[in-house]
């Protein structure tokens, strides 16, 4: 097939390993921010998508568009994500593996918009049977839930993940999608009590009380209007112009009943929302005889008829806690403590219902044994990665060094993975090479998880001590144990090792990506076992699966939340190394998020930290070009009177008489095992143009061809 390219779409090279000056970040950057002047947003290293978030709708999307990547090679066409889409789901048919795509970039880099891209793509291009049509339309409305859940207004992005994603599609022999499962890591608890000036808590307030039936809204004894709601008022900022709440409720709602939620169930849900908001407007004052309480009461007899619990005993929880296993003996909290309970209780209720809500959208995407059992055991899966990505903040507290850790461990992968593979192809060819420097961020993967001396190994044991162990013991304690490691730094240690300031509660992380001070403030509170234990009495049938009597009055300490992040990230990297990868490296070209606007300096940054200069090194260490023999052969042979017009030989032979009648001197190419290895671009650009003077019925799409020679 020849190709489809438009001069448009050959603006600069629309695969970096054909820069001359491939070296040069200057050259990287012009190449990327010229065609992002052309709204050309995707660009390849190789097999690696790099995509600059356009922050406006390029049209390129349509249904006719996924159509044209359909079983089209890579190198025919201008790169995009349905390009990545198509091969991966090829690989998978063709070599019968476990296939992932692994979408990064920082947050706002359009992450999550490049996974509903991969999933559209499937659910519109694969076939699907009439029974089946129902798995993909679950599949497709899964997101607008968890998003209004999950996603949250921040500085960096108005439909912010706060939460990490990790999907399987599971595709049947035929290609067709047949389930699915999402695993979901460590939701952002804290935004459902607090935000940041200028953020919003998650979506599914607003929307509900925007898009609400007013009915609805009086059952709950919710008002329409987010300004009347502690929780929602933090961040000043209720609307955002780039989001339509009440449209968005309606998508919710449809996309809950396409998943097969019942009614009861949305119910249930919703009086979740609804108590939560009503636990933020819960305030506290001093009694007659100087003990905390509760002084709104309409909020009590909401929240005891919405979360189905007795009325004095949800009073009893958030004043008082207990001093003893059973519960028997209780004091009372104290102002600030009644807050921190009735805080954390929000906090446990949102993050178990969304817990709750993924789990149920997993039952409703299982694959069913009963359509036909035949296909059990000829399946594979596509996994699609979406996690939060890298961020900084004024302010950043456990839940960003959690976010930011993720981000280490993936680049981990990356580096991992894309130097390995390509070493093992040289190997498996036979060809040495010169391997590439790069920056390994293992040294602060380690700084946070090694045994018994890293960061979170420091914290848990904080947890455990007997005694009170403070945030500021702490500190100290990572200070004494981390205080000579180049990536960390307070404000004892902050000699010369970083510029910016560190506040006296504070540490500093040197990651990959930038430096991040996060504020230990709260880092070893626990969370108020008493006001959870009186939710395990509850009637709403969401609460009663997600709180069990077993878990308050167990004696055993649970895991440390960092602990079963660090555990819970390890099982994720190992599903991802057990499957075939492919890459997306999103870049945002602007903090504005304004469309057309292409930063250089910040799109710097993220080239170097996202390690694309040492990414196209490595592609092009040894080598910019490879391709099999009789594919070389085939393409070449009428340029040489020994191969024309059929060579009888072994390939490698053919291969060999072919380059050195076209004068290839030894330094410009490597002769493998089943491939031929060219180290320069111009020495093919010089061969394709000695084709083209022969055969100039091919055109004038040069450059089109050269991206088809691999
Ligand atoms: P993220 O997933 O990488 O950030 P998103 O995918 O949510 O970022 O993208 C942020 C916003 O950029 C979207 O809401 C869109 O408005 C716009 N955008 C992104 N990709 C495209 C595209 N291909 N075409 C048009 N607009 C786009 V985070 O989740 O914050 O790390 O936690
Ligand atoms: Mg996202």
């Amino acid at each position: 097939m020849e190709s489809t390219l438009t001069a448009r779409d050959r603006v600069g090279v629309q695969d970096f390993v054909l820069l001359e000056n491939y070296t040069s970040e200057a050259a990287f950057i012009e190449n990327l921010r010229r065609r992002f002047g052309e709204k050309l947003i995707y660009t390849y290293i190789g097999s690696v998508l790099v995509s600059v978030n356009p922050y406006k709708d390029l049209e390129i999307y349509s249904k006719a568009h996924m159509e044209r990547y359909r079983g089209v090679s890579f190198y025919e066409i201008s790169p995009h994500i349905y390009a990545v889409s198509d091969n991966t789901y090829r690989a998978m048919r063709t070599e019968r593996r476990d296939q992932c795509i692994l979408i990064s970039g920082e947050s706002g880099a359009g992450k999550t918009e490049a996974s509903k891209k991969i999933l559209q793509y499937y659910a519109t291009t694969c076939p699907v049977t009439d029974h089946m049509s129902t798995i993909r339309d679950r599949l497709l409305q899964s997101n607008p839930v968890l998003e209004a859940f999950g996603n949250a207004k921040t500085l960096r992005n108005d439909n912010s993940s706060r939460f990490g994603k990790y999907m399987d599609v599971q595709f049947d022999f035929r290609g067709a999608p047949i389930g699915g499962h999402i695993l979901n890591y460590l939701l952002e608890k804290s935004r459902v009590v607090h935000q940041n000036h200028g953020e919003r808590n998650f979506h599914i307030f607003y929307q509900l009380l925007e898009g609400g039936e007013q009915d609805q809204l009086s059952k709950l004894g919710l008002e329409r209007n987010a300004q009347k709601y502690h929780y929602l008022v933090k961040g000043c900022c209720p609307r955002v112009s780039s989001i339509n709440d009440k449209s968005d409720w309606k998508t919710v709602r449809k996309a809950l009943t396409v998943i097969g939620f019942h009614e009861e169930e949305v119910e249930d849900l919703l009086n979740i929302i609804a108590s939560v908001l009503h636990l933020g407007n819960t305030q506290f004052g001093e009694g007659e005889d100087g003990e905390t309480q509760i002084t709104t009461e309409p909020q009590l007899t909401y929240l005891s008829k919405l979360l189905g619990v007795d009325g004095p005993a949800l009073r009893e929880a958030l004043t008082h806690k207990k001093l003893t296993a059973k519960g028997e003996e209780v004091s009372p909290l104290s102002f600030e403590q009644a807050v921190a309970a009735r805080d954390a209780l929000a906090k446990a209720v949102y993050g178990r219902a969304f817990t709750w809500l993924v789990a149920k959208i997993n039952q409703s995407l299982a694959f069913k044994v009963s359509h036909t059992s035949i296909m059990i055991g000829s399946s594979s899966v596509i996994g699609l990665l979406d996690i939060y990505g890298f961020e900084v903040f004024q302010h950043n507290s456990f839940e960003q060094f959690c976010i930011n850790y993720c981000n280490e461990k993936l680049q981990q992968l990356f580096i991992k993975l894309t130097l390995k593979s390509e070493q093992e192809e040289y190997e498996a060819e036979g060809i040495t090479w010169e391997p590439v420097k790069y920056f390994d961020n293992k040294i602060i993967c380690d700084l946070v998880e090694e045994k018994h001396k890293g960061f979170i190994s420091i914290l848990d044991e904080e947890c455990l001590r007997p005694g009170e162990p403070s945030d500021i013991s702490f500190l100290e304690k990572l200070e004494d144990t981390l205080g000579g490691h180049a990536h960390f730094v307070t404000h004892k240690l902050a000699n010369g090792k970083t510029r910016k300031a560190v506040g006296r509660e504070e540490f500093r992380l040197i990651h990959y990506a930038g430096e991040v001070n996060y504020t230990v403030n709260g880092e070893l509170a626990n969370q108020s076992v008493n006001s959870t234990a009186v939710i395990c009495q509850s009637d709403n049938q969401i609460l009663s699966q997600c709180f069990n009597r077993e878990e308050v009055t167990t004696q055993k300490r649970p895991e440390t939340a960092a602990t079963q992040f660090k555990n819970s990230l390890a099982k994720l990297i190992e599903i991802l190394m057990s499957k075939e990868p492919s890459y997306v490296r999103c870049i945002k070209p602007n903090d504005a998020k304004q469309s057309g606007r292409f930063d250089e300096a910040l799109v710097r940054h993220q080239v170097k930290y996202l390690g694309l200069m040492e990414n196209l090194r490595v592609r092009r260490a040894g080598f910019a070009y490879r391709r099999r023999y009789e594919a070389f052969l085939q393409r070449y042979k009428s340029l040489c009177p020994g191969t024309w017009p059929n060579w009888q030989g072994r390939l490698a032979d053919g291969v060999a008489t072919l380059v050195q009648h076209l004068g290839y001197k030894p330094e410009e190419y490597k002769l493998g095992k089943t491939k031929i290895f060219i180290r320069f671009p111009k020495t093919l650009f010089t061969t394709e143009d000695a084709l083209e003077a022969r055969r100039p019925a091919l055109g004038k799409t040069i450059q089109a061809k050269y991206h088809r020679i691999r």
